[in-house]
């Protein structure tokens, strides 16, 4: 029977719906993500559980202006941001949405046993109220702007429930003490410590002035406060009222930003306390991730956007640089130029290069298998001795939730080999026996050390370490792999190395800060949407013949709007790969009057130098526009075909000349 798993239970904040995900919420989020992996390869069962905060003024407005029912509006957020985490390599255990049922029906019941316990009264109220977060402001006067925000309160009046917050200001006092931990870093645990030493205010917690939230049973037109609603979402996404049958509750961590902290370490205990159910192990609350010293925010139009850079450097370059670049609690600047820098530096030189050319040195000199390693030297037992020191340390700083001191030691680790390779010098040998043994032992080495380095990077970079985890021949998933068997010495020779790739390839930081730039523009600024079209759109920067009929006859247009789309026969002077963009080959085409640059969605079907020379149709009266932040100067005609639309460019079996035109 193999053992019992412990179970670990940890939360992202459950975001709100109002707006897309910025690089602020994806710092929470991979953080979460990066513990839970780094937990599962410790051997744990775990459970992740992020969501959406659907409820609300603010989703009311959002949805009133997009002109569409709330339930649509929420219904097209939860998928966005669902679709992000995937993109980044989230891999939640549970999304929680605060619309779902299960959730209403956690909602209705905490509520239940408040009133059961006695601590819920009915009053009124009036005051300040931020609808941006959702919190009325105490000791506010009209015209006041709220003091976290900075932007303008609402006087409300309303009647409501009242939680009776005020009773467990002794009872909260006493749980931080008998728990030193409950509350992370300790320089918030001493603000929150004084706040409720301050005394606390009874807190209503349902709404009428409110139409969009979960209703109070038997007692409409009440709905709950939203953050009565949001926090019970860490219950309900493990069972709700059924919990003890999941058995993940308690949590073990809540991950929060520090502007949410008193709702998670004062409210949220507060509420499970008075409903008696258990109260969660620990809070930790982040920094911020600032841009130009400000916190981040839409309104305040200084929002980085993570799809853009991930488009760009992949998804294991921004997990890299959130979590190298500030130590976790602190508050850290963002920058598209320490992003680009880290990335050159530390991930296509550091560990890309490293395993590029160990790569191919164990390809030319043995075949591509992992050589036996012959006599040691003490220089490669140092080697040996840091990495598996390193193994140790970067458990401990993981643990500690010190992720830039992790990777610190990592990459101090992979330094450490650059020099060692650089010093050894393995390619200088020649082929005598003792030649051959000595590369043997130094390329052996090498490979052990990227394969703890990247055992021990997993949890941040899971799609490279995963790349070279197959690159070494090692077996399984590295995800199920536990590092806590993870010793040096364990690379067994003779695995077959799979096929090499660039792992990181080098970028021109000017060149790729304007290529994030522009596509974050083209996705803050969308476009007004075309009417949609009546089949599948072609791959981008080519225009496709359909491959069936359409299922509707289309209408019919006449000849003078066919002569407004001028095509012209056009020969391929060059073409190459775009970084960050698998689909897209950036071309520059001569069309006879001019030579021009178009992008065309045929990366994964032509292989650039076999369009080189090539003469193709090209519509050169189209608007430029920019694909993946590149300039495409007119479309490549093609046609598309079978049921994944592959593009075959459109050719001529007889010589025509560059720059005629298509009638
Ligand atoms: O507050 N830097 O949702 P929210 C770092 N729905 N982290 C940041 C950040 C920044 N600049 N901006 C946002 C809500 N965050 C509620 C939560 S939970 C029961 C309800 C992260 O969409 C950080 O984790 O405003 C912060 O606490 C959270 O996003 C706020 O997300």
């Amino acid at each position: 029977m193999p053992e019992k798993k412990e179970k670990y239970y940890l939360t992202t904040p459950i975001y709100y719906t109002n707006g897309l995900p910025h690089i602020g919420h994806t710092y929470t989020t991979v953080v979460c993500d990066t513990i839970r992996r780094f937990k599962r390869m410790r051997g744990y069962d775990v459970v992740m559980t992020t969501g959406t905060d659907e409820h609300g003024v603010n989703v009311e407005r959002a949805a009133k202006k997009a002109g569409i029912p709330e339930s649509e509006f929420v219904a097209k957020m939860a998928s966005e941001w669902r679709a992000l985490w995937d993109e980044l390599g989230v891999a939640a255990d549970e999304f929680v949405r605060t619309t779902d049922i299960q959730h209403v029906r956690t909602v209705q019941w905490l509520f239940r046993l408040f009133r059961e316990n006695g601590y819920v009264y009915k009053g009124h109220y009036t005051g300040q109220y931020c609808i941006y977060d959702n919190a009325f402001v105490n000791d506010a006067k009209p015209g006041d702007n709220c003091p976290d925000c900075g932007r303008p309160t609402e006087t409300v009046t309303e009647e409501n429930y009242f939680f009776k917050l005020s009773a467990f200001q002794k009872p909260l006092l006493d749980f931080y003490k008998k728990n030193p931990d409950f509350i992370q870093p300790e320089t918030r645990k001493n603000e929150v410590v004084t706040f409720v030493e301050g005394g606390l205010k009874d807190l209503s917690i349902t709404r009428t002035t409110l139409r969009w939230g979960i209703p109070v049973p038997g007692e409409e037109p009440h709905v709950f406060y939203v953050w009565f609603d949001a926090l019970t979402a860490y219950l309900s996404a493990v069972g709700g009222p059924d919990y003890e049958k999941r058995g993940y509750w308690p949590a073990d961590l809540h991950v929060v930003g520090k502007d949410i902290i008193r709702f998670h370490t004062v409210y949220w205990p507060a509420f499970l306390m008075a409903a008696v159910l258990p109260l969660p192990m620990q809070v930790w609350a982040h920094g911020w991730f600032l841009m130009d010293a400000a916190k981040m925010s839409k309104s305040k139009g200084n929002v980085v956007l993570p799809r853009p850079i991930v488009n760009m450097l992949g998804m294991d370059a921004l997990r890299y640089f959130l979590l190298r670049e500030v130590v976790f609690g602190q508050d850290g600047n963002f920058s598209y130029d320490a992003l680009v820098t880290r990335y050159n530096s530390d991930l296509a030189n550091g560990l890309g290069n490293l395993a590029s050319r160990t790569v191919a040195l164990i390809e030319k000199n043995f075949a591509g298998k992992i050589p036996k390693p012959g006599p040691r030297q003490p220089q490669d037992d140092a080697l040996a001795k840091e990495a598996q020191a390193a193994i140790g340390e970067v458990l401990e700083r993981y643990d500690k939730m010190e992720f830039a001191r992790a990777l610190e030691t990592i990459w101090s680790v992979i330094g450490a080999a650059d020099k060692y390779l650089t010093a050894e010098q393995p390619w200088a040998l020649g082929s005598s026996e003792a030649d051959q043994a000595r590369k043997a032992t130094i390329l052996w080495t090498a490979a052990e050390l990227l394969r703890v380095v990247v055992a021990l990077a997993n949890p941040v970079l899971p799609a490279t370490a995963a790349k070279v985890w197959i690159l070494f021949g090692q077996a399984g998933s590295l995800d199920s792999f536990e590092l806590d068997g993870l010793r040096w010495g364990q690379l067994a020779p003779g695995a077959q190395l799979g096929k090499a790739q660039t792992l990181f390839p080098r970028v021109d930081k000017a060149e790729a800060i304007e290529r994030i730039e522009s596509m974050a523009n083209e996705e803050l600024n969308p476009k007004p949407a075309a009417p949609a079209p009546a089949a599948a759109p072609p791959a981008a920067g080519t225009v496709a013949a359909a491959s069936a009929p359409a299922a509707t006859t289309p209408e019919k247009i006449g000849i003078e709007d066919f002569s407004k789309v001028e095509m012209r026969v056009g020969q391929v002077k060059t073409a190459e790969r775009i970084v960050g963009a698998d689909k897209l080959l950036k071309l520059t085409v001569d069309i006879g009057t001019e030579v021009r640059q178009i992008c065309a969605g045929i990366a994964q079907f032509y292989e650039p130098e076999s369009l080189i020379g090539r003469k193709v149709v090209v519509v050169v009266n189209l608007a430029p526009r920019k694909l993946r932040g590149v300039e495409s100067n007119g479309m490549i005609v093609a046609a598309s075909v079978g049921p994944d639309g592959r593009p075959v460019l459109a050719g001529f079996l007889e010589d025509v000349e560059v720059g005629a035109r298509l009638k």
